[in-house]
Formats: C-alpha cells, sequence, structure tokens
C-alpha cells in the first residue's frame, strides 16, 4: 500500500513542553476530564471537502496546493487515491470520524446513474478502510450548490426538474450515510436564499424545502436510518439571504413544519459569527431546544464578512463552545474540522499542523471549560441573580399560578421596585481569565 505521507509518523502527546511541532501538547485522547475521556468528549471528524479535495483556489487564483495524490484529478483512480490518503492522514491524527458530500468521494459524471455507481463503488471501498481501522462516518450530505443547475437553489429552486434531480442526490447520498454507518445527514442549504425579492416566493420557496425534508425523513427511517438530520445555519455565502439564517431561525422552521423530531442543528462557528452572533450564542440556543446536535469546529476572523473556515486557535473560543457542550451533556454527532488551510499554508505538512492546532485548541478547550464548571463561581453567580424567583411572587410567576391582575396589584402596593442586582460582567470575565491562565 502507498504512503502519502511518508515523511509523517503518527502523532502523539508529547505535553505542553515538547518543542516537537507534529507532537500534541494538549490533546492526550485517553486522559480522563469529568469522568469521560478526552476522545469521547471530543468526537473530531475529518471534512473530505476542505482536507482531500481543495487545493486553495479562490476568486483571485488556482490551487496552491497539490490534492491529485499522484493521479489524474477527476479519475476513479484519483478518488481512490484520496480514500487511501484520507485514512492513512486520519490514523496518523488519530481522528476517528469523517464528513463526506457525495461529489467529495467521486467525480460527479453527466449521468446521475453513473454518478450513482461511483458511489456504490467508491462506498464500499471506504467500507473496507473503515472495517480495517475502525473509522467511522461522522455524517454525509449532497452538494446541491456547486453545480449550475442549483444556481436558484435545490428544495428552492423555480424548476421542478431541478427540484427532483436534488431529490435523487439526497435520496442516493442518505443511502451512502446508511451504508457508512453515519451518525446523521447534513443540509447545509447553501443556496436555499435569494437575491432579491423582486422575483422570489418566499413562503413558497421555504414551504418546498420542507417538502424535501419531510420527504427524506419519510425516505431515510424507511431505510433504516436512525441518526439525526441536521440544518446547518447560515446567514448568508452564497445567497444574500439565506433561509436558515441562524439557530433560532432553524429551530423555528423545523417546528413551523413539524420537523423537530428527526432534526437537530449542525451548528458552524464562522456561520454563527457571520449571523452577528457568537458561537457560544448559537450553541446556547440549539441546547435550551433540544437541538444541539454536531459542530463543524472552525474559527472566522472578524475582519473580514465572509467565511473564511480557519481551524480554530483561539482557547477563549473554544472553552466557552466546550461549556456549553458538556453543560448540555455532549454531543450526539461530534466535532467536524470544516476548516481549510490557508492559501500559503500549501504543503502535507501543513495538513497536519492545522489538525494539530484544531485538535489542541480543542482539548485546551475542553480542560478550561471543565475547570469553569468545576470552579463553580460562574454557575453559582448565575443561579443567584435570578434568586428573586425562587420564593414569594417570584416563586408564582415562574409556578404559573398568578396573573397579570395579581401581579399589578402587588405592584401597585410596593412602589417603585429596587434597581436589579449588578450583573458583574467584568468580575466575571476576570474569573474566565485567571481560570484560563492558572
Ligand atoms: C459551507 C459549509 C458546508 C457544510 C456542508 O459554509 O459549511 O461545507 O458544512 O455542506
Ligand atoms: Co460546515
Amino acid at each position: 500500500m502507498k504512503e502519502y505521507f511518508s515523511d509523517i509518523q503518527k502523532i502523539n502527546y508529547e505535553g505542553a513542553e515538547s518543542k516537537n511541532p507534529l507532537s500534541f501538547k494538549f490533546y492526550d485522547p485517553e486522559r480522563v476530564i469529568l469522568g469521560k475521556k478526552m476522545k469521547e468528549h471530543l468526537p473530531f471528524a475529518m471534512a473530505w471537502w476542505h482536507n482531500l479535495c481543495a487545493g486553495g483556489t479562490d476568486m483571485f487564483g488556482r490551487d496552491t496546493a497539490d490534492k491529485s495524490f499522484g493521479c489524474e484529478k477527476g479519475s476513479m483512480a484519483h478518488a481512490r487515491a484520496k480514500v487511501d490518503a484520507g485514512f492513512e492522514f486520519m490514523q496518523k491524527l488519530g481522528i476517528e470520524y469523517f464528513c463526506f458530500h457525495d461529489v467529495d468521494i467521486v467525480p460527479e459524471a453527466e449521468d446521475i446513474n453513473e454518478t450513482n455507481r461511483r458511489l456504490d463503488e467508491i462506498s464500499d471501498y471506504i467500507l473496507e478502510k473503515m472495517e480495517q481501522t475502525g473509522i467511522k462516518c461522522l455524517w454525509g450530505t449532497a452538494n446541491m450548490f456547486s453545480n449550475p443547475r442549483f444556481m436558484n437553489g435545490a428544495g428552492s429552486t423555480n424548476s421542478a426538474d431541478v427540484y427532483c434531480f436534488a431529490a435523487a442526490q439526497v435520496k442516493k447520498a442518505l443511502d451512502i450515510t446508511v451504508k457508512l454507518g453515519g451518525r446523521g445527514y447534513v443540509f447545509w442549504g447553501g443556496r436555499e436564499g435569494y437575491e432579491t425579492l423582486l422575483n422570489t416566493d418566499v413562503k413558497f420557496e421555504e414551504e418546498n424545502i420542507a417538502r424535501l425534508m419531510k420527504m427524506a425523513v419519510r425516505y431515510g427511517r424507511s431505510v433504516g436510518f436512525t441518526g439525526d438530520f441536521y440544518i446547518e445555519p447560515k446567514p448568508k455565502e452564497p445567497m444574500k439571504h439565506q433561509y436558515d439564517f441562524d439557530a433560532a431561525t432553524a429551530i423555528g422552521f423545523l417546528r413551523k413544519y413539524g420537523l423537530d423530531k428527526d432534526f437537530k442543528l449542525n451548528i458552524e462557528a464562522n456561520h454563527a459569527t457571520l449571523a452577528g452572533h457568537t458561537f457560544q450564542h448559537d450553541l446556547r440556543i440549539s441546547a435550551i431546544n433540544g437541538m444541539l446536535g454536531s459542530v463543524d469546529a472552525n474559527q472566522g476572523d472578524l475582519l473580514l464578512g465572509w467565511d473564511t473556515d480557519e481551524f480554530p486557535y483561539s482557547v477563549y473560543e473554544t472553552t466557552m463552545c466546550m461549556y456549553e457542550i458538556i453543560k448540555a451533556g455532549g454531543l450526539t454527532g461530534g466535532l467536524n474540522f470544516d476548516a481549510k488551510n490557508r492559501r500559503p499554508s500549501n504543503t502535507p505538512e501543513d495538513m497536519f499542523h492545522a489538525f494539530i492546532l484544531g485538535m489542541d485548541t480543542f482539548a485546551l478547550g475542553l480542560i478550561k471549560a471543565a475547570r469553569l464548571i468545576e470552579d463553580g463561581r460562574i454557575d453559582r453567580f448565575v443561579k443567584e441573580r435570578y434568586s428573586s424567583f425562587e420564593s414569594g411572587i417570584g416563586r408564582k410567576i415562574v409556578n404559573d399560578e398568578t396573573s397579570l391582575e395579581e401581579l399589578a396589584t402587588y405592584a401597585e402596593n410596593m412602589g417603585a421596585p429596587e434597581i436589579p442586582s449588578s450583573g458583574r460582567q467584568e468580575y466575571l470575565e476576570s474569573v474566565v481569565n485567571s481560570v484560563l491562565f492558572s
């Protein structure tokens, strides 16, 4: 078997003092934190598209990284080489999951029947590799945004024929996800949105998206898919307005169309920040609605207005992310590095540095989040802050045992209420710093 990353050995945990660039400084998979192994808290996944397909092409220039793996791009030999390289890569890093779009794993043919045949062939090969290595599929999805036929959307398209084509792709991607035992199936509505209301029937488009999702649930369940369906919210890019703007919008949509029992959310850090939220905000909104399923683990650049998909390096962000995930009781999905090397980081070694960075940043985030929880000052502060609802009239309000009239009478007898207690934000921020840097 050809080795694709022959200069790189298995990446091991060596501790924070190690100066070996090809080692983990914080990710120690067997270390137990809050009663669970690090690798169980952190089910890391490799995104097929960024890691094995994308070579750095941007609006102004072509690939800088060679992802041919010694084969002609667009051939089935290349598709197989990507499988070999991908599994070698995951094994060397100790990554236990992968995520894929249909067209990441095979080149799309002119005829969908031929594409589907290729998908059958490559998924047989992937399955073999999974059995040999123990690596698993986190989730699958269909790419319904790259091909020009999807320029007006997939579920939201104005063309019934394109809608049918999208349905066929979802059906096949679900088949492959089931075959590979995927934990989830993602809908990222890349082009499910619009550029101008002058040509768009928003109500009709949203209803059609829901119809496609309902049919996907019905079909998925009928072929033995027991995992979660996910919506991955994103406010914009490529479209100006995208229907799955953020977690709250997606939850409202899922409830409106009765999809909330089968769907959860796949929250991506950079999508949350594009929506004008923090990553932790969208995690919290998902969690309190019982909809936190999986995470696309990356980081944006707040100076730029687009999806930069960087490997996470901010320990502050990953601490807050892991704080939300631990509090939510963990993920049924995983942490998919939907992230890419910067264009000038173009060597195979850089692919390893990127994952080492991301995995270590999340490991540190986990360690620090656990300390914040064990420290207890934040939890105690929040509890105390709402303590006026623990007795008296406050208790009656939360027990739904009162009325507007009773509250009004209470207020009229009370006179003006005292100014509420301080939010102590700066104190709490200093608590976070003291836990982070001790
Ligand atoms: C695009 C994005 C996608 C989805 C899967 O912003 O995040 O790669 O994760 O289609
Ligand atoms: Co994503």
